[in-house]
């Protein structure tokens, strides 16, 4: 008889994407994967997760991995070396720029994807023991505005309200967020309200997004005058008595001069509405909306902090709340949504260049706190660069030594390609990451570290309500893999700091956080996590979400802040601020007469170093596009499914065109995902100007000054291999996940029948196999290693290129989805599909095409989109 199959246990830990912070149960199987499900107890999301969520399931491979350290040879390769040496080239290094040229010429550059105990430990290393408060992370680029909006206002940077207040608002006013792809499971939260409750959903944004088609109420506002909006808002509130004078009076102050200066940039519904592009009427329904509803919530993410005004635009929105009284209490209040998974977390320990720790700055007091508290040999007792002027400061031979953790800078910041060259010119420059390659890798680190990655690492995130959850390790770490926090105690250790950082497992390092946060706190900040200081490791390990102010018994229901005031100001109010009249940095030209504006896709993460695994979700949007409005597109000679050269001062793409009502006249849109590793030229953040806010130091990402021209491709294709293939400069390609394969699209002119003299390069050491279809001027060939199939080119005419579906009969396998983009990532049911089925009456309803095609029957991240096809095919028909 066999004996019963032991299954092991699922993990209970916490998905590595958004701000959302869902929980996951995670269950090992004998390939080394997991299978996932939502964790029905985590209080983000009951169960539920996204599309993103469901697949992490094809990302947990080892393929492509950084599985041992390795060091930059002579010759510029890498070569593999143990620990022991790593960690010394580190350590030695670091310890050489200090001594030559100070700890001003040494940074470390993090990110929102580590955990709070990665950041805690690299924060204590350099800002107590090397002198440097040259820390910054990826949250400057994301969440920095946010911050000075909140220490502006509530004097520390706290998220007053939950999520709970999404369930009880009867107005959920979205800014410049496209939740619907970037925060599904808190969207669909509010979808929830709305359908139930009859709560009012009003988007703010430039383009019409997604969430958009889901609003009572859209607001195409023109690119950067949010503040605008707003100030008109404070001015109409008061003119309409309903503002709340004994809130104002009691808990605030500085009321008058925020106001004269709103009532200076928008005094009415007309000047709101030319201030803001919007017509009158538009205005007027929100104003009336926002006054006749206290239940009322504002969440804003990207659209409102990336901006070189962003902390005015999150104060312009946080005086409304203030000044009505809507805060802290349920259902109402200000609310940034959180990107990265630890973006919170980041901030907690004082991540950024411009905080120390613990919601603590550089006044002298907190510099003295904290050096006592660590007793710190070398602490740095001021402001250290922000991420672009630290990155410019390396460009100028000003900052030596540089350490990257968890983020991918070559591609991320403003004026990227200048950036991957500037880091070339580093005396030491150093990685952590889970990849082997990625843009900044390509930038020749002299050391490679390899880190453990989700799944494998062991820790706490805190999500954009708050809550601290657990990230458990289900798999056991790869090759030689480290957590990061003990990467830098290791590098710590070796620089003669090893009591300080003897910590024995990311508990230790969590209490000591949890310490500090309450050290000599006595009620002058929010964050104080005193009552999970003294977590035994028993209880760390089984540590259910916590949202703070922690309450002692680690319950976790949730907690508001500031419904009767109580700020972290001296005299414990809030402060009004009087915003700067919008305008974005720079004006369009005629050389650059459209405003580039850039952000995510449903279904990938940044540069796809994980994402980019799963098929499932290539199939949603595979190929780099800008999308335009079509009479800008015909004024630009630009045809809907051609290529575009997109431009700006600083760099240029090569894209697919979509054509799109929904993108405002003047603007573009382009998505963040393309790399050069993924792409031939799709990088966009080399195109976006390094103008930043003058208090948050976050760049304007969405509004570069762009020109668009079209790129005629007579031929087009695809490919797909085993390993990737490298393709000849006048290719332009985009790499597409497939099963067991890596997949190309292709576009040339050059003639296709010209591969038969380049595919053997493309394809060494194969067996070629010829298929040319003169008639239709078609050319395909397959490569067999050892009688496998190991490759196949496809290209013919760009009006009827091969299909998929060729290839499909080819290799019997799959491809990505033919006919459209995949809608349902979980079904992999494609547009087309929906399409027919609505067309031939087999479905009616969001309900009738979960029925005939499992579409948005599993994780229901494809929703708000099963809606807006419905919707157009109504109005077609
Ligand atoms: N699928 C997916 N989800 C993600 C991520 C991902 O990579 N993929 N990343 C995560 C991270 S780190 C973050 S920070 C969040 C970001 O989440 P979001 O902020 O929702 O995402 P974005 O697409 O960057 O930008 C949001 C919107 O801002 C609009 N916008 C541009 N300019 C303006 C303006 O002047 N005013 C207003 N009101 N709106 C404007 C854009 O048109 C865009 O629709 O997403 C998180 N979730
Ligand atoms: N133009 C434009 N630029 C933008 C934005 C935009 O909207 N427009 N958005 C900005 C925003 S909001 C953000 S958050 C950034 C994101 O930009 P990045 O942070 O640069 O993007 P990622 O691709 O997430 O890079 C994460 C890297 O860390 C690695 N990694 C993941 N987990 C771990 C880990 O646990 N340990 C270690 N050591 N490595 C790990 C991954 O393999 C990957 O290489 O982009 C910013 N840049
Ligand atoms: S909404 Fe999706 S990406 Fe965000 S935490 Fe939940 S499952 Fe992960
Ligand atoms: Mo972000």
């Amino acid at each position: 008889m066999n004996a019963p199959v032991q299954r092991p246990p699922a993990a209970r830990t916490t998905c590595p994407y958004c701000g959302v912070g869902c929980g996951v149960l995670a269950r090992p199987n004998e390939n080394g994967g997991a299978i996932i499900i939502g964790d029905p107890d985590h209080p983000a999301n009951l169960g539920r997760l996204c599309s993103k969520g469901f697949a992490l399931d094809e990302t947990l491979g080892l393929n492509g991995r950084l599985l041992h350290p390795m060091l930059r040879q002579a010759d510029g390769t890498h070569a593999r070396a143990d620990w022991d040496a790593a960690l010394t080239t580190v350590a030695d290094g670091f310890g050489r720029t200090i001594e030559r040229d100070g700890p001003g010429a040494i940074a470390f550059y993090l990110s929102g994807q580590l955990l709070t105990e990665d950041y805690y430990v690299a924060n204590k290393l350099a800002k107590g023991f090397l002198g440097s408060a040259n820390v910054d992370t990826n949250s400057r680029l994301c969440m920095a505005s946010t911050v000075a909006g909140h220490r502006r206002a509530f004097g520390e940077d706290v998220v007053p309200g939950c999520y709970e207040d999404l369930d009880q608002a009867d107005l959920i006013v979205l800014v410049g967020s496209n939740a619907a792809w970037c925060h599904p499971v808190l969207f669909q939260r509010m979808v929830r309200n709305r359908r139930e409750r009859g709560a009012k959903l009003v988007v703010i944004d430039p383009r019409r997004t997604v969430t958009a088609d889901d609003a009572d109420l859209f607001l195409a506002i023109a690119p950067g005058t949010d503040t605008a909006l707003f100030s008109g808002l404070l001015s109409y509130l008061a003119g309409a008595g309903t503002l709340d004078r004994s809130y104002i009076e009691a808990h605030t102050t500085d009321f008058d001069a925020a106001l004269a200066r709103a009532s200076e940039i928008a005094l009415d519904l007309a000047a709101t509405a030319a201030a803001t592009g919007l017509d009158e009427g538009t205005v007027a329904r929100f104003f009336d909306l926002f006054r006749a509803t206290p239940r009322a919530v504002t969440c804003f993410s990207q659209g409102v902090n990336q901006s070189a005004q962003g902390t005015d635009k999150v104060n312009a929105i946080v005086n409304c709340h203030l000044a009505t009284g809507r805060i802290g209490k349920p259902g109402m209040g200000p609310f940034s949504l959180t990107g990265q998974p630890n973006a919170m977390g980041g901030r907690e320990v004082g991540g950024l260049a411009n905080q120390l720790a613990a919601h603590m700055g550089f006044a002298p007091d907190d510099v003295d706190r904290v050096r006592r508290f660590w007793d710190a040999p070398r602490m740095a007792e001021r402001e250290g660069l922000k991420a672009v002027q630290m990155f410019e400061a390396i460009e100028r031979g000003e900052i030596k030594a540089l350490w990257v953790m968890a983020t991918n800078p070559a591609l991320s910041l403003p004026r990227a390609a200048a950036m991957q060259a500037a880091l070339r010119k580093l005396d030491l420059f150093v990685v952590s990451d889970n990849v082997l390659s990625n843009d900044t890798i390509a930038a020749s680190p002299h050391v490679l570290l390899p880190a453990t990655a989700w799944g494998e690492k062991d820790g706490t995130v805190t999500n954009s309500e708050r809550c601290i959850s657990r990230q458990r390790a289900f798999l056991p770490p790869p090759g030689e893999a480290r957590p990061d926090w003990r990467i830098v105690a290791d590098v710590a250790a070796r620089m003669g700091f090893a009591e300080a950082f003897a910590f024995r497992t990311a508990g230790d390092v969590f209490r000591e956080h949890a310490a500090l946060s309450a050290f000599e706190n006595d009620g002058a900040r929010a964050f104080d996590l005193g009552a999970l200081a003294s977590l035994s490791d028993a209880e760390f390990d089984a540590f259910a979400p916590t949202q703070w102010p922690a309450p002692a018994n680690h319950s976790a229901t949730s907690e508001r802040l500031f419904a009767n005031g109580g700020f972290s100001t001296p005299d414990r109010k809030a402060r009004f601020i009087a915003p700067e009249h919008p305008a974005l940095r720079q004006a369009v030209t005629a050389k650059f007469p459209l405003r580039l504006n850039t952000g995510r896709l449903r279904d990938q993460w940044h540069s796809m170093t994980r994402t980019g695994a799963s098929p499932r979700l290539a199939a949603h949007r595979p190929e780099p596009f800008v999308e335009i409005h079509p009479l800008d597109a015909k004024q630009h000679g630009l045809a809907h499914n051609g290529f575009a050269r997109v431009r700006t001062q600083h760099g240029e793409c090569v894209l697919k065109v979509v054509t799109c009502a929904g993108q405002q006249r003047g603007s573009i849109f382009v998505p963040i995902h393309w790399s050069a590793e993924n792409a031939s030229a799709a990088r966009v953040g080399d195109l976006v100007a390094p103008d930043t806010d003058p208090f948050s130091g976050q760049p304007e990402a969405k509004a570069t000054p762009a020109a668009v021209a079209p790129v005629a491709f007579a031929y087009r294709g695809f490919a797909l291999s085993r390993e990737p293939l490298s393709w000849p400069v006048d290719v332009w390609w985009a790499r597409v996940a497939m099963p067991d394969a890596s997949g190309c699209l292709i576009a040339t002119n050059d003639v296709p029948m010209t591969w038969h003299d380049r595919a053997p390069a493309l394809f060494s050491d194969a067996v070629l196999t010829e298929y040319i279809d003169r008639a239709h001027g078609i050319y395909r060939v397959a490569a067999f290693t050892d009688g496998r199939l190991a490759g196949a080119l496809f290209l013919g005419p760009a009006a009827t290129p091969p299909q998929w579906s060729d290839l499909r009969s080819m290799t019997g396998g799959a491809g990505i989805a033919e006919s459209g983009p995949a809608i349902c990532a979980c079904f992999n049911v494609g547009v087309s599909a929906i399409r027919d089925a609505l067309t031939s009456r087999k479905a009616a309803s969001v309900d009738d095409i979960g029925t005939a095609l499992r579409a948005g029957t599993k994780c229901g991240t494809c929703l708000p989109e099963l809606r807006s096809i419905l919707h157009d095919h109504a109005h077609a028909h």
